[in-house]
Formats: structure tokens, C-alpha cells, sequence
């Protein structure tokens, strides 16, 4: 087994500004801080991100308890140990409870060291986790995200110009007041477009019959209408939807899915990797969902290329079957931090997966000095 020593761990902050900002029903995002960790063993560098918002919108953790964890907790427990394998990382930082995000970004920067120093991409050392029998994909179904529009007209617009792009699924944010109507209209103008809507937990279990109203409008999936944390009340919505319902914000490990699969409490799962602790997690989730032949996607955190490139590559496994929140670096960043961007294949809606070893995109360093910056600019409140 190849393996790595841990010299030094550096957290770089930067403030990257949205090319379109998104709002959801807990928000708006128009600049994104980011923390990316940047892990040196030996001659490598490793590379990770975490995904932490500037308040607990999506999930508790911020850029605040991120930077706090990160430094006097997690950043310690790894330096100057040595390391096979993610798992091994992990045991490593287990005594931290929770924060997720945190975790993930130094996992990530792992994963990056552990395939460079086996001379592979990411996607293979992946694959390798757990038994899979079929192979890994090299380019990867992908969709686009819509936020919550100021009018119905400017939201027809914007799908317009995405389906005018090549993106062959369309996930629209909805919200109480902005969902009935809006699927409506979408659906009238575009009878036959692949689409799904993502509530971000802004219902309740007493809007069961309002949702069921949706049910109509052929969506693939509604996703995470109620609580943040909720299985079981999901379980007592999905009987009174023909929609499927897919949880994102309630699932931080496996046993999550096992669970919300025995409660029936969805039909499809978003697996982000941030968001359940890391790749090695990740895996954990695709494995369960592949062994049961539940329907799978990888969600987004509007990363940037490091943590887009993580996304792509666990994309490539063969259990994630529904296109992925992952779109081309052009509707996020111009530019981005990493080189070169992710160019959407608008023949299929798919997006290439990194070949070169590592993550296989090259993180560019002077750009990274320009955004960290702009860091004062945006979040003085975090220094
Ligand atoms: O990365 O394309 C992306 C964004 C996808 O809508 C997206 N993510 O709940 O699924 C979700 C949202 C969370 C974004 S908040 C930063
Ligand atoms: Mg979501």
C-alpha cells in the first residue's frame, strides 16, 4: 500500500464572486467563501475545499467554525502522521464530533496525495473502495440549478438560455408562494424537459397537500421538502406524493440511506460529499445505493474546480445513474482557481471527468493570492 507522510497543512481563504448568484429559501449566495487546504507531503501537494457557507443556511457549519475546527482541532491530528488510506485519516480525526465540511476539505486534500502517489486519478482510487462489478464512466450526466427568480418570465428566461447551452435536466428552487405556479408555467412552456424542484426543508408535513399539487407536473424528484434533519416525516409525506421525493440535507452517512430506505422516506438520494464527511464517505453512500439499485446524484455546493473535480470523479461511479448538480466552470467562476475549466458537452449534457492522477486539474496558485485578497472585501468579520 502506497503511503503518505503529512508535513504541513495551509489554509488559503478566498472570497470568489459568483458569475450568477443563487437564491434559495434560506438565502442568497453572490459570493462564495471558500477554505481551501492546501497539504504538502514530500514534493506533493494535496488539495481540498470546504464548503461551508458564510452562515448556517444549509447546514450549522460556517466558514467561522470551519476556520476554528480546521485550526486547533483537525489540522494537528493529521500533521506529521502518516496515512495508506482515507479511512485511516478519518479513524484519525473521529474524536471531532460533527462538522462535516470540515472534515471533507482535509479528506480531500488526502484522496488527492494518496491517488498522485499511486499515479492515478481520483476516479480510479475511488472505484477501488468497495467491489463494484461495472466500470467507471469518463464523462458524467450533468444539470444546472435555477435560484429563485425575481419573476416567473426571468426564471422561463433563464431556462431558456441553460437549455440553449446544452443542459438536459433543470432543477428550479422553490419555496412557499414560489412552486405551484411557477412548475405551471414551466411545464407550459416546456412540456418535455427533464425537471426537478429542491425546496431546501422550506415545508412542513401540514403542506402535504399542497405539494401533492406538484404531482402533476411530471417533476423527476422533488428534493428535501421538509425538515433539514428530517427522515421520519418525509416517510409521511412521500405515500401522499406520486412525485419522488429525494433527501439532501437529511443524509450524513450511510446508515442515513439504509434508514430512509426501510422508512420509505424517499425514492432517490443526493450525496454530496462535504456534506457526509468526505469521499470516503461518499463512497459509503454510493455503495449502499448501488447494492439496492436506488437511483443516485451528486450534489453541489457551488464549489470551485478542487471541489468540482472531487464531485466529477465520484460522478464516474457506476451507481450514480440521474444527471448531477455539476455544471461547467462558466456558470460559476470566470475565471475559477483551477485550469482548465470544465466545458459542458452540450451533445449529451455531460461533463469529462479528470484522467490526469490526482484531482487532474492544476490549482493556480496567483489566482488563488487574487481572491484570497478580496477575502477583507466580502467577509471582515472572519478574519
Ligand atoms: O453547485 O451547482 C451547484 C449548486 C447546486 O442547488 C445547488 N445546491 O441544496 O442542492 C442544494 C443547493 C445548495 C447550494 S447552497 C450553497
Ligand atoms: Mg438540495
Amino acid at each position: 500500500m502506497t503511503a503518505i507522510t503529512i508535513d504541513s497543512i495551509r489554509l488559503h481563504r478566498v472570497a470568489m464572486p459568483l458569475v450568477e448568484p443563487l437564491r434559495t429559501s434560506f438565502g442568497l449566495e453572490a459570493v462564495r467563501p471558500v477554505v481551501l487546504a492546501e497539504m504538502r507531503a514530500g514534493e506533493r501537494v494535496g488539495w481540498g475545499e470546504c464548503v461551508a457557507g458564510e452562515g448556517p443556511g444549509y447546514s450549522y457549519e460556517t466558514i467561522g467554525t470551519a476556520q476554528h475546527i480546521l485550526t486547533h482541532y483537525l489540522i494537528p491530528k493529521l500533521v506529521g502522521q502518516t496515512v495508506s488510506s482515507a479511512a485511516e485519516a478519518r479513524r484519525l480525526m473521529a474524536g471531532v464530533r460533527g462538522h462535516p465540511n470540515a472534515k471533507a476539505a482535509l479528506e480531500g486534500a488526502i484522496w488527492d496525495l494518496l491517488a498522485q502517489a499511486r499515479g492515478v486519478a481520483l476516479a480510479d482510487l475511488l472505484w477501488e473502495r468497495y467491489p463494484l462489478t461495472k466500470p467507471r464512466r469518463d464523462r458524467v450526466l450533468v444539470g444546472v440549478s435555477i435560484g429563485i427568480q425575481p419573476t416567473i418570465d426571468a426564471t422561463l428566461a433563464i431556462i431558456e438560455k441553460r437549455l440553449a447551452e446544452g443542459y438536459g435536466r433543470i432543477k428550479l428552487k422553490i419555496q412557499p408562494g414560489w412552486d405551484v405556479e411557477l412548475a405551471a408555467a414551466v411545464r407550459s412552456a416546456y412540456p418535455d424537459i427533464c425537471l426537478m424542484l429542491d425546496a431546501n426543508s422550506a415545508y412542513t408535513l401540514d403542506d402535504a397537500d399542497h405539494l401533492a399539487k406538484l404531482d402533476r407536473f411530471n417533476l423527476l424528484m422533488l428534493e428535501q421538502p421538509l425538515g433539514h434533519d428530517d427522515i421520519y416525516e418525509h416517510s409521511k409525506l412521500q405515500p401522499r406524493l406520486q412525485t419522488p421525493i429525494c433527501l439532501d440535507e437529511s443524509i450524513h452517512h450511510a446508515n442515513d440511506v439504509r434508514l430512509a430506505l426501510e422508512l420509505k422516506a424517499c425514492r432517490i438520494i443526493n450525496l454530496k460529499p462535504p456534506r457526509v464527511g468526505g469521499l470516503d464517505e461518499a463512497c459509503a453512500v454510493h455503495k449502499v445505493c448501488y447494492d439496492e439499485g436506488v437511483p443516485l446524484w451528486i450534489g453541489g455546493m457551488l464549489e470551485t474546480g478542487i471541489g468540482r473535480a472531487q464531485n466529477l470523479a465520484i460522478a464516474s461511479l457506476p451507481g450514480v445513474t440521474l444527471p448531477s448538480d455539476l455544471s461547467a466552470t462558466n456558470r460559476y467562476y470566470a475565471p475559477d482557481i483551477t485550469e482548465p475549466p470544465f466545458v459542458l458537452n452540450r451533445e449529451d449534457s455531460t461533463i469529462a471527468v479528470p484522467s490526469g492522477v490526482g484531482i487532474g486539474v492544476e490549482v493556480q496558485q496567483d489566482r488563488i493570492a487574487t481572491f484570497a485578497g478580496r477575502w477583507n472585501d466580502y467577509f471582515p468579520a472572519w478574519m
